[in-house]
């Protein structure tokens, strides 16, 4: 039986483009996430926002090279450079194996991959289901949680990163808005 959670009105600035397009009255919780590359230089940033109608990730990043890029929610909120070893496993509540196309998976933290053109620009909102954020088994247990960014695509396979290589940006989400 999942804890009722307070409802907090998030006010949301104008001037936060990610967050434009989510009404503030729908918001009850936010999640946010700097993400750094392996030197330290900030990279982007990616919102969870949990909303009437379910739970976006926003994520706006720039990307070394065009290309596609794995992405995982990963289970402790700690980036430390270069490697992000210390950002653990994806997020996997239920001890599955990891992906998406894996009969017996997936991780509750594997995400889809993300893509970066010729302006270098990730940018996206996907819709995250059955996930918890808070709680014993939610996102942001006692080690918190982080979004990674891999070298390489994740093949959606393969246990237990999906073959997507070093970790090359990573985010340590916080409660609250960080505008
Ligand atoms: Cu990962
Ligand atoms: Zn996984």
């Amino acid at each position: 039986m999942r804890k009722i959670l307070p409802i907090f009105i998030i006010p949301i600035l104008a001037s936060c483009s990610t967050l434009q397009s989510i009404e503030t009255a729908e918001v009850s919780e936010v999640l946010t996430a700097d993400l750094a590359r392996a030197d330290g230089s900030w990279a982007g940033v990616a919102t969870i926002s949990q909303r009437r109608d379910g739970v976006f990730l926003i994520l706006s990043a720039q990307a070394p090279a065009a290309g596609t890029y794995g992405m995982h929610l990963h289970a402790v909120g700690k980036c430390e450079a270069p490697d992000f070893a210390s950002a653990g496993p994806h997020w996997n509540p239920d001890m599955k194996q990891h992906g998406r196309e894996n009969p017996t998976g997936a991780h509750d933290g594997d995400l889809p991959n993300a893509n970066a053109g010729a302006d270098l620009k990730i940018t996206l909102k996907y819709k995250l289901t059955d996930i918890t954020l808070s709680g014993p088994t939610g996102l942001m247990d006692a080690d918190g949680g982080a979004l990674v960014i891999h070298e390489k695509a994740d093949d959606y396979k393969t246990d237990p990163s999906g073959n997507s290589g070093k970790r090359i940006l990573c985010g340590v989400f916080k409660s609250g808005n960080r505008s």
